[in-house]
């Protein structure tokens, strides 16, 4: 070990910001993380999740070693175990009756080669990946419109526009730190900004327009727009005339779609419509962010063109401040568009169906069997191992289990399948357990190579960890593989090796034809790649590196160059509502959470914002079924059911209910929401509408409920209900079951670990109420405490929490089973500034005692100093203080 702190320049691992990261390496190992300030996507800001960074590299729960139908095995074994069914397999059922299922978390080295490998070597494409969930119906909006998958914009974008439509985005969450951006930027200039999401979120609350429209209605709204445009003579007419096709088409479609039809549609207020379409006719500077409200929805791509097709129209394209920006979820979904790690993509942005691309590619490849057509998308392709034709699967850095709609049959698929291997960085996880081979895999801090933001730029992720036990790169376990099924062309000694590869292809036989080029890296060497500083592509060779922008020329990679307006039809959105399931399900994100949890909840002072699985409903539909705040709720589909807790709240929209994504079996009893989520997919991209499934949604009624703290991780097996989040010194536990125990302390001992006759306990009981309160001790340490009652347990479980880690001797230990501090020690509430943990009371008491900005509060507590991840929720609490005193 180093006997100085060395500094490392890496690159984020969580959204598509990108964010660039200086992590710091202490002479004891310990490792510190802030913002890199010369990165060009953060300028040094860090939201909330990045800050907690270093929480996350502990060990423990790390996949280290490869295994064998759960036995540890060696690497040759498993490596030759893999290599050997997959060439049986191929060679009795043909390629395609193998599939590799990958993610937008591995880096593009990795990607390259596992393309490579299926597209070039075995000889299918059947390699798809789970930004089919997340971007397919960007990708396939860009290619109707463009020729290509091309994003024109870059971040400076939003800071020169004066409208910013966030259309289907929670910007302030999943996209924090360009979220920052944009309201630094509205400080100087005044941007407006524009929310279309049926929910009203912390996004929403800063906006100058919130539409709350139907679930999925958007292409009603943009058809309407388009309209609009057109009848108020805003057609850019030299631009369209030269360089757009398909507009007389697209612009019948849209003929009829007046001011008060869109409202019938939408279920918005005219005057809001009218806005919209006025601050979008008034701006020349306008920026259209789309995300998963667009992308995940059977309609999806036809809302992507309905966006693009207003912007072409009017020229408004590749624009300093003017133009459709699609923003990426994954740190890595572009560069796994870039290497075409969907099955319907070749490499290097060349299309699958084109044969002239195929012999390109097998050329450079020198590849003995290019796949001839496209693959399997992800939904099929699990479809398709379920019907057994697929017989031997390889997931790579992905959770199917949870993330993929219809889960359980996903579960199901993978129970029967053959032969699955899983290549991922964590022991256990849902889809681990269906794995025959596993195989341990580097990550954030010790994985080295490159990805591309959202803004098309590439940076790289460098290691600053040894690899543990004995893990090894993605991309390292293909090329084993692959050698060992007999194949030339993976002898990679490092990531910087595949990268030139990478850039070669991108520049052969290119000459402009190809929007994607990095030719100037084609010859990169070692020392440059490790110096190697964040770029936007293109940069062919001869070129330096420089601020890019597509399409301002209105040239295009389609055949004639032109881009096209797609006739984007009205489609029949269907009304949900069958008396049994009578509500949409809408599924996304938090904003302290990264998807299944495998990283984010190994950080405490994550898990403070939101600690369960919940359910978000309007008071009216709560009440018309009986559900109270913070009651126990099961939402059901035709799928399956889930037990959640409520959060009443006028923030969601009549007749739908929002449940986050996160939550899996390693966490909670019941709280996989996509074992709910309907399976159906947009017709072009084949990505699933996750956004809109029907469901129902009663009382989960228990007859108790209890909150607990364990030092040691609890066995909750068959409670009906629980949810486990890490604490400081342990773990913290919510719990409900039918019948109460008849022994709590027995009860208890179990969950905290104890043998009978173990520990000292205290505890106190009122019967009559049906209330038990335990703690157990080992010496001055707390192993456990347990509250419950016949309600919702509703005690300070942040002043419970912290007992864990602390020394209790003699009497002070019966002040624990109060359940709260005393005047000296107020319940902060529910943590709001994951940074200082500062809660949601403190800042309540802080508006009370006169407070009136965010910047006061954060001079006093420290909220929202550091991320500011948390400021848009301080700005509302301001908000609401304030009307509660007007009202
Ligand atoms: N904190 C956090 N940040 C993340 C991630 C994470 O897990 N946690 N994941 C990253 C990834 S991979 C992705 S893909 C991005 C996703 O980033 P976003 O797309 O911003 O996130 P979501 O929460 O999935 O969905 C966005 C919004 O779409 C709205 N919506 C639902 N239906 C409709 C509709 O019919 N029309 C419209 N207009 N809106 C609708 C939802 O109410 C939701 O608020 O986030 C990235 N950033
Ligand atoms: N209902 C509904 N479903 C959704 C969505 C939604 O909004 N609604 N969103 C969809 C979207 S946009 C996305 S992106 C997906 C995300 O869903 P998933 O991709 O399934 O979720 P993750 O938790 O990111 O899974 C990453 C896995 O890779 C492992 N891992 C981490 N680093 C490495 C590494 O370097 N190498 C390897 N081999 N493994 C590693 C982690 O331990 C984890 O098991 O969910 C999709 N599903
Ligand atoms: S915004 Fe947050 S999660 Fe996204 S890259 Fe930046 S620090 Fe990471
Ligand atoms: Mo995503």
């Amino acid at each position: 070990m180093s006997a100085e702190s060395v500094t490392t320049r890496t690159t984020c691992p969580y959204c598509g910001v990108g964010c660039g990261v200086l992590a710091t390496r202490a002479p004891d190992g310990s490792v510190a993380v802030k913002g890199d300030p010369d990165h060009p996507a953060n300028f040094g800001l860090l939201c909330s999740k990045g800050t907690a960074l270093a929480d996350t590299l502990a060990l423990e729960d790390r996949l280290l070693y490869p295994e064998i139908a759960g036995a540890g095995a060696d690497w040759n074994a498993a490596l030759d175990l893999v290599a050997t069914r997959f060439s049986e397999t191929i060679r009795v059922h043909g390629p395609d009756a193998v599939a590799f299922y990958v993610s937008g978390q591995i880096l593009t080295e990795d990607y390259y080669v596992a393309n490579k490998l299926m597209k070039g070597f075995i000889g299918s494409a059947n390699i798809d990946t789970n930004s089919r969930l997340c971007m397919a119906s960007a990708v396939a909006a860009h290619r109707r419109a463009f020729g290509t998958d091309t994003v024109p914009a870059i971040y400076a974008d939003l800071e020169e526009a004066d409208l910013v439509v966030l259309m289907g985005s929670n910007f302030a969450w999943c996209h924090p730190v360009l979220f920052q951006r944009l309201l630094q930027a509205r400080k100087a200039r005044g941007t407006k900004i524009i929310v279309i999401d049926p929910r009203r979120t912390i996004t929403a609350d800063v906006a100058d327009l919130h539409l709350a429209l139907e679930p999925d209605s958007d292409v009603a709204l943009y058809l309407g727009l388009l309209n609009y445009l057109e009848a108020a003579g805003l057609r850019d007419d030299a631009f369209t005339e030269a360089h757009v096709a398909g507009l007389d088409a697209a612009l019948a479609e849209a003929r009829g779609m007046d001011i008060d039809a869109v409202a019938t549609l939408t279920g918005l207020a005219l005057r809001d419509i009218e806005a919209f379409y006025t601050l979008f006719a008034r701006h020349e500077r306008v920026v259209s962010v789309f995300s998963q409200g667009a992308n995940q929805s059977v309609f999806g791509t036809d809302k992507g063109n309905a966006i693009i097709n207003c912007h072409l129209l009017t020229g408004r394209i590749g624009k300093p401040g003017a133009s459709p920006f699609s923003i990426t979820g994954q740190p890595n979904a572009m560069g796994g568009r870039e290497v075409g790690g969907l099955a319907n993509m070749l490499a290097a942005h060349m299309n699958i169906e084109d044969e002239a691309a195929r012999s390109r590619v097998q050329q450079f490849w020198n590849a003995p069997a290019m796949a001839g057509k496209p693959g399997l998308k992800a939904v099929d392709l699990f479809r398709a191992v379920g019907e057994g034709k697929v017989k031997a699967l390889w997931i790579m850095s992905t959770n199917p289990v949870d993330s993929l709609p219809e889960a359980d049959l996903v579960r199901k698929a993978l129970e029967t399948c053959p032969f699955v291997v899983v290549s991922d960085a964590t022991r256990d996880t849902d889809t681990n357990a269906y794995a025959d081979v596993l195989l341990p895999a580097l990550t954030w801090g010790e994985k080295s190579g490159t990805v591309t933001n959202s803004e098309r730029r590439i940076s790289r992720q460098r290691s600053f960890l040894p690899a543990p036990g004995e893990a090894r790169a993605d991309w390292w376990h293909m090329a084993e593989v692959a050698r060992r099924m007999g194949f030339a062309g993976f002898d990679y000694d490092s990531p910087a090796a595949i990268f030139r590869e990478h850039a070669a292809l991108s520049a052969f036989e290119n000459d402009g034809t190809r929007d994607f080029d990095i030719g100037a890296y084609a010859n990169v060497s070692e020392a440059a790649f490790d110096r190697l500083a964040p770029f936007q592509w293109p940069q062919p060779a001869g070129t330096v590196s420089r601020e890019t922008r597509f399409f301002a020329d209105g040239r295009f990679y389609t055949p004639d160059g032109k881009a096209r307006m797609i006739a984007v039809k009205l489609p029949a959105v269907s009304k949900p509502l069958s008396a049994k399931y009578p509500l949409w399900l809408n599924t996304g994100r938090i904003r302290d959470q990264w998807h299944t949890m495998t990283r984010t909840a190994k950080a405490s002072r994550l898990m403070g914002h939101f600690g369960e699985p919940f359910c978000e409903i309007h008071p009216d539909d709560a009440a018309e079924v009986g559900i109270g705040p913070a009651s126990l709720v099961e939402v059901e589909s035709r799928h399956g059911v889930i037990i959640v807790r409520a959060l009443v709240t006028e923030r969601q929209r009549r007749g739908s209910v929002f449940v986050p994504i996160h939550w899996t079996d390693q966490l909670a009893s019941k709280g996989r929401v996509d074992a709910l989520v309907d399976a159906m997919t947009d017709p072009v991209s084949g990505q699933p509408g996750s956004k809109r499934t029907p469901v129902s949604i009663r009382p989960f009624v228990a007859g108790w409920y209890g909150f607990a703290v364990t030092a040691a991780k609890p066995d909750c097996a068959g409670l009906p209900y629980w949810a486990l989040s890490i604490a400081e010194g342990g773990y913290r536990l919510e719990l409900a079951g039918q019948e109460a125990p008849a022994d709590w302390q027995e009860f208890a001992g179990q969950l905290f670990g104890l043998g009978s006759g173990e520990g000292e306990w205290i505890a106190y009981y009122d019967r009559e109420a049906g209330i038990a309160r335990l703690a157990a001790f080992v010496g001055d340490r707390l192993v456990g405490s347990l509250f419950t009652a016949p309600q919702p347990v509703a005690l300070s479980r942040r002043f419970i929490t912290e007992a864990l880690p602390q020394g209790h001797a003699g009497s002070a230990r019966y002040r624990l089973l109060a359940g709260q501090g005393g005047a000296d020690r107020p319940d902060p509430g529910a943590i709001l500034c994951a940074c200082f943990q500062v809660g949601v009371n403190q800042i309540a008491a802080a508006i009370r005692e006169g407070l009136g900005d965010v910047e006061a509060i954060g001079a006093a507590l420290k909220a929202g100093t550091n991320c500011g991840s948390c400021r848009s929720e301080i700005r509302r609490m301001l908000d609401e203080s304030r009307l509660e005193k007007a009202g």
